[in-house]
This record gives C-alpha cells, sequence and structure tokens, in this order.
C-alpha cells in the first residue's frame, strides 16, 4: 500500500495514438485499483480525460474534434484550445483531488499535446512546452504509460467508427504523431507498454507497472524527510 509520509494522491496518465487502447484499459484500471492494495486507505480514484475532463472542457471538446468549415480551429486555435481545457482541467478538477489525497487516472495530458499540436501539426516544441507549463502550474502526471500499438492496427480498430476532427486529418499526420509518441516516450522516460497484445495481457501489463511504480514511489516516501513529495514522470 502507498502509505509514505505524504497524504498527495497519485496522478496516473495513459497515452498513445487514437484506437491503442486508452479506453478499454482505463476501463479495466478503474474496476482493479480500488482493490489492488495500491491506493491508501479512504483515497478516492477519478476517472478523468482530455480534452473533455471539465464542463468548459466539454463544450471544448465539442470545438476541437466535431468543428467543421468555417468554425474549424486553425493550428494555433486548435493548441490554445487544448491548453485551456488543461488549464481548467488541472485547476478545478485534478489538483483539487490530489489535494485531497485521491488517485486521478487521466485518458491523455500533455503528452499529447507534444504528439499532435508537436510532432503531428508541426507547431514549435519550445512553444508547447511553454504553454504546458503555464496551463498545469508545472503539475507532472506521477506516471504516464504509452500504450504502443503500430499505426496500421490502429486504423483497422477504428474502421468501424466515424472519424473525428483530428482522426480525420489523415494517415500521414497520424503517422507523424504516432512516432512523436515514441520519441516522447522514450526522452521522457514513460512506461511503454505493447498494445498489441489481447486486452487481459495489456491490463495485467499494466497493474504490473503499477505496482512497480508504487514500489519506487514507497521506497522515495521512506528515503525523503516526511511532507516532501515525490514526482517523477
Ligand atoms: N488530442 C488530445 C490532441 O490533438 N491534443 C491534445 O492535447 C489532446 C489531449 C481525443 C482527440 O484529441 C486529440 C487526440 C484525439 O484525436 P478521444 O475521442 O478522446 O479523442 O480519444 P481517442 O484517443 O481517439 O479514443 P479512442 O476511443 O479512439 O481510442 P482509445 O480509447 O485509445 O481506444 P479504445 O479503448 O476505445 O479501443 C478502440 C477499439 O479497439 C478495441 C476496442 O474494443 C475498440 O473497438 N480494442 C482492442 N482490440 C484488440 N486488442 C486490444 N488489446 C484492444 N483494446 C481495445
Amino acid at each position: 500500500m502507498d502509505s509514505g509520509p505524504r497524504s498527495r494522491g497519485r496522478f496516473l496518465v495513459l497515452e498513445g495514438i487514437d484506437g491503442c487502447g486508452k479506453t478499454t484499459q482505463l476501463s479495466a484500471l478503474a474496476e482493479w485499483l480500488p482493490g489492488s492494495g495500491l491506493m491508501p486507505e479512504g483515497a478516492a480514484l477519478l476517472l478523468t480525460r482530455e480534452p473533455g475532463g471539465t464542463p468548459l472542457g466539454h463544450a471544448l471538446r465539442e470545438l476541437l474534434l466535431h468543428s467543421g468549415g468555417d468554425q474549424a480551429p486553425c493550428s494555433t486555435a486548435e493548441l490554445l484550445l487544448y491548453a485551456a481545457d488543461r488549464a481548467q482541467h488541472v485547476a478545478t478538477t485534478i489538483t483539487p483531488a490530489l489535494e485531497r489525497g485521491d488517485w486521478v487516472l487521466s485518458d491523455r495530458f500533455a503528452g499529447s499535446t507534444a504528439a499532435y499540436q508537436g510532432y503531428g501539426r508541426g507547431l514549435p516544441l519550445d512553444l508547447i512546452a511553454q504553454l504546458e507549463t503555464i496551463a498545469t502550474g508545472g503539475l507532472q502526471p506521477d506516471l504516464t504509460v504509452w500504450l504502443a500499438l503500430p499505426l496500421q492496427r490502429a486504423l483497422e480498430r477504428r474502421s468501424a467508427r466515424a472519424a473525428d476532427r483530428i482522426e480525420a486529418a489523415g494517415e500521414r499526420f497520424l503517422a507523424r504523431v504516432a512516432s512523436g509518441f515514441q520519441t516522447l516516450a522514450e526522452e521522457c522516460r514513460w512506461c511503454t507498454i505493447a498494445a498489441d497484445q489481447p486486452p487481459q495481457a495489456v491490463t495485467q501489463a499494466l497493474q504490473q507497472a503499477l505496482h512497480q511504480a508504487a514500489g519506487r514511489w514507497q521506497s522515495l516516501a521512506t528515503a525523503r524527510p516526511a511532507g516532501s513529495t515525490g514526482a517523477g514522470r
């Protein structure tokens, strides 16, 4: 159990291209985590997502994913809308939950902006990093997991569904995003899990990754003075 001398909750994020299985795995984790023995007694689990984790974010999500024609944002407007969604999400939902000692499990976070707007749209990564600092106030996940799936497999999985505005940006765009995720996972030392295996095998790998992360947090908590926090993504 995560029972170090700190009361802040933990912030866990799943990243990856559209169709890599985040929603499927988040729902499996949401069932497993509360009884896993990893969360402190009394801590709640909050399942959330970007874009759209707040009422304002819900409206922004509609603009981002379902606007067309004259209403479709240009790349820079798109970047700023994702940043606005994140600022609201961090300020009104994620940070208050972590301060209560709850755990937060999010479908996407800042890594998606670097992958889609940075590597995908070609907007400057240093500008994106500055915006991330403004939007998050410096908050970083305790653990980011990248569900790695070859693009063709992801496209096959999504073939039965209508594409949203981002997915409709085309295969070359999505290929840049997929390769951006790989670069980010290496540079930022995200935990990488192969997503081209049966859902139950992915869930087991995630559970193992969470046990390992909790072990690291426990060691840090015992090595640090009481009251300090240890975060590492
Ligand atoms: N975006 C987001 C940005 O451009 N910048 C940003 O900063 C942020 C935050 C959000 C869009 O916004 C973009 C990225 C996205 O394009 P969304 O609808 O919230 O879009 O999320 P998506 O990531 O697109 O969600 P999807 O539902 O498309 O994909 P998931 O959640 O990754 O995948 P999931 O679980 O729904 O699975 C897809 C299909 O595959 C099957 C499932 O049953 C389902 O049919 N499946 C598997 N099949 C075989 N083996 C497995 N292991 C499987 N796991 C799932």
